[in-house]
């Protein structure tokens, strides 16, 4: 099923036309409009007609989050502020936020492309989407509801929390598809259980989650927990939000709508561009955005792009599932170690509940790894020696994939606080 054919199926001949005349166009339009990328790229020494060919690409600047920051709150936009039709932010673990603005166009593109997406994950106007994403300033609620509504299906804005409330709605409005987190999915199921509810009595047969890192483990316990098909939707705020790629139902890969946004993978220390099929830092141009040109937005999240066709017929370039941001590596006694790593070894185990989090902190001179993990009622009370081989099983292999030592904290159900958006994984007490 597609939302667009002509567009997700284009030649790649023709594709590759229609981007180079949009970043044409995008570059020139931010050169003459926003003073941040008129000085980039004069330092660089660029201007707008050196870009030829999509191969002029890597001639432009980078942009950073930094960028963003020192021209808060609207220095960015290319528009004056009465073309705005709507600001987000995201929220940022430190420092100032990021505001984003859209014009009216923007939000037409940006229902367009999220219509697309929701029906390649799955969705179409026969749906009841129960989008249980944040309404506010984070793009995640309003993106996915103005998709939804693009499409034609009944959306239902029931916004983060109030889970057993959720729950209710969900069973008695019949809701089809669940639009979340990854991590708030795996909530509801467990509250789900909790209230003596299973699959058969939801009508849900799929879910489209984002925003955070999941692993492909993670996806399976959601989806056998929930008894539906679960893909994966990527984007960021300073792009467009929610509907920059997203699996089709083969689930190998997310297609990046390549008509609106150019990917490049590129090595995060030295800035130099990669071939596709090696995995370094993901970093987007906007192609299509009014309000808000992006040039060499670099993410700082790690994936791999292929262009590999895909079975479902659509030709825009895939990337893998992002597997850590190169900002969320920690690096413990000088290993490099992704939450992922440590997610995909938990539920590889599968005696635990998928609920942990990562405690780094410093005893002297020595950085110390505690993974604190759930295990169920039934385990926890049951004899000690039964715990203590299972926390040894859990430090083995954790050892093994990682290669450094871990302290493993096997922990009562609940103990782990729940999110409703974004989990939070990792608390890092060492000091700065
Ligand atoms: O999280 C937009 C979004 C909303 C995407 C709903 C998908 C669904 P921000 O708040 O600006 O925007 O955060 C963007 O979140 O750079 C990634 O690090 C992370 N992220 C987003 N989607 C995924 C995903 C929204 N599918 C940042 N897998 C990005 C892993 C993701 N990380």
């Amino acid at each position: 099923m597609y939302w667009n054919q002509r567009y997700e199926c284009m030649p790649r001949e023709a594709l590759t036309q229609l981007q180079l005349e949009r970043l044409q166009a995008t570059v020139e339009r931010a050169f003459h409009n926003v003073p941040h990328y008129r000085r980039a790229m004069q330092e660089k020494g660029v201007e707008p007609g050196d870009i030829k060919s999509l191969g002029d690409l890597k001639k432009l600047p980078f942009t950073s989050k930094n960028d963003l920051r020192d021209n808060y709150p609207y220095g960015m936009f290319a528009v004056p502020l009465t073309e705005i039709v709507r600001i987000h932010s995201s929220s940022g673990t430190t420092g100032k936020p990021t505001v984003v603005g859209y014009t009216r166009n923007d939000i037409n593109t940006w229902s367009e492309l999220m219509a697309r997406s929701l029906v390649c994950g799955g969705a179409n106007r026969q749906d009841v989407i129960h989008n249980a994403y944040g309404y506010g300033l984070f793009t995640g609620g309003l993106g996915v509801h103005y998709g939804a509504e693009r499409i034609g299906a009944s959306v239902i804005p029931i916004s983060g929390g109030n889970t057993k409330r959720q729950i209710m709605i969900m069973k008695d409005y019949g809701s089809t598809v669940l639009t979340c987190t990854p991590s708030y999915a795996l909530f509801i199921a467990e509250v789900m259980e909790e209230m003596g509810l299973a699959p058969s009595d939801f009508k849900l047969k799929c879910g489209i989650f984002g925003a955070e890192p999941w692993t492909e483990n993670m996806r399976r316990e959601i989806e056998k927990k929930l008894g539906i098909s679960a893909v994966d939707i990527y984007g960021l705020s300073e792009i467009i939000g929610p509907g920059v790629s997203i699996e089709c139902q083969h689930k190998a890969g997310l297609h990046v709508w390549e008509d609106h946004f150019i990917p490049e993978i590129i090595d995060p220390v030295t800035g130099e561009t990669l071939p596709y099929g090696t995995t370094g830092e993901l970093v987007f141009t906007s192609l299509t955005k009014e309000a808000l040109p992006m040039i060499r937005y670099r993410t700082r999240d790690i994936s791999r792009l292929t262009m590999e066709p895909c079975a479902c017929g659509r030709t825009h370039v895939r990337m893998d599932r992002i597997t850590g941001r190169t900002d969320d590596m920690l690096i413990i006694r000088g290993v490099n170690v992704f939450p992922s790593q440590i997610e995909s070894v938990l539920l590889e185990i599968g005696e635990t509940e998928p609920h942990y989090l990562l405690i780094v902190e410093r005893e002297g001179t020595l950085d110390t790894l505690t993974v604190w993990v759930e295990v169920s009622d039934e385990l926890f009370s049951d004899e000690i020696r039964r715990l203590e081989q299972l926390e040894a099983k859990i430090r083995k292999e954790m050892e093994s994939t990682l290669g450094i030592s871990v302290k493993v904290k096997l922990v009562e159900p609940k103990t782990i606080e729940r999110s409703e958006g974004k989990a939070k994984r990792v608390i890092d007490k060492r000091p700065k």
